[in-house]
């Protein structure tokens, strides 16, 4: 039952995603977006031991963490869209989405910003002392950043609370991760600084859910970890973006071949977790979701014109 749930939600993802791709180019979505379609395993996969109380911070890929970590739809698509009814009133977009109600606390435009983020919020965790904790997803390409080693030093200096996922899906933009990284990988070097590690294929649902429980449950007891996790972009680096410039047909192939959600949905039927009804019920009910999250999103207006600075600055004092 609790894996059904799963699969529903990595259902929703995707079919959230297919309807954004659908709706930028219909032109409804302003300027480009970075789709998680393909990934949809990690984020369910770890949020799944997560609760509104904790915190999740994620990139510029972050329409699939909202909505894994229990963001409405509706109001996700609507910021996508640049509508009033998003959670920034449109100002923020599909780089900025965010519902801090259940500990969303953004995705974020700058690669790698996740990180120190979500050290800060581990470590209002740890001084809180509530059992909370904090998750930093991040993609292959952070890993090269400074920040990365900055953060890993901090959560191991002082026992933070958080979870590192990194999500290796070979590129960034157009560069393979062979062409920029000489080393062994996110796992190594979380090692190097006395964080615990683990590899898992992050297009096998099961396999994610498996090793996320285990980390979390360490994490909570102050010792951060860190998943990486093996997958493969599907498209392109963003919505409008060719893949074939850079990509063989047999890399776009073997990525489709590897679809986290086919690879769930036959393990189900194998199992006798699911039938062929159910999963096709399930399908057109998420379907409907998502028809009633554009309507939510369209039926809410774009911003007048003369207020586009509002909510951006703060204007008032605090004291
Ligand atoms: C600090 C910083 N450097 C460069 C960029 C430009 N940029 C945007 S996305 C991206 C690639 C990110 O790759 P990765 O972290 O592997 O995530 P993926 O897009 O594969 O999910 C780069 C270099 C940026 N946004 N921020």
């Amino acid at each position: 039952m609790e894996y059904l749930q799963i699969y529903r939600k990595m259902l929703l993802i995707r079919r959230f995603e297919l309807r954004v791709a659908e709706l930028h180019r219909a032109g409804e979505v302003p300027g480009f977006t970075h789709l998680y379609w393909g990934q949809e395993a990690i984020a369910v996969g770890v949020c799944h031991w997560l609760s509104a109380d904790d915190y999740v911070v994620s990139t510029h890929r972050g329409h699939g963490h909202c909505l894994a970590q229990g963001a409405e739809p509706g109001r996700v698509l609507a910021e996508v869209m640049g509508r009033e009814a998003g959670d920034w009133r449109g100002r923020g977009g599909a780089m900025h989405v965010a519902d801090f109600s259940c500990g969303m606390l953004g995705a974020n435009g700058i690669v790698g910003g996740s990180l120190p983020i979500s050290t800060g919020a581990a470590l209002a965790c740890k001084l809180a002392g509530e059992g909370n904790m904090a998750v930093a997803f991040f993609g292959d390409g952070a890993v090269e950043e400074g920040v990365f080693h900055e953060s890993l030093n901090l959560a191991s200096l002082w026992s933070l609370p958080l979870l590192f996922v990194c999500e290796n899906n070979e590129w960034a933009i157009s560069v393979p991760v062979s062409k920029r990284q000489g080393g062994r990988g996110a796992a190594a070097l979380a090692e190097a600084h006395g964080i615990g590690a683990r590899e898992v294929d992050g297009n096998d649902a099961v396999a994610v859910v498996e090793a996320a429980g285990e980390m979390v449950e360490r994490v909570r007891r102050g010792r951060p970890g860190l998943l990486n996790c093996q997958t493969i972009r599907w498209g392109g680096h963003h919505s409008a973006q060719p893949t074939r410039a850079y990509r063989t047909e047999e890399d776009c192939a073997n990525a489709e071949a590897a679809c986290p959600i086919a690879r769930f949905g036959k393990r189900l039927l194998a199992e006798g977790e699911a039938t062929e009804q159910q999963l096709e019920a399930m399908s057109a009910e998420v379907e409907s979701e998502i028809d009633a999250a554009q309507r939510f999103a369209q039926s809410s207006p774009l911003p007048r014109a003369e207020t586009v600075t509002d909510y951006v600055y703060y204007e008032g004092r605090a004291d």
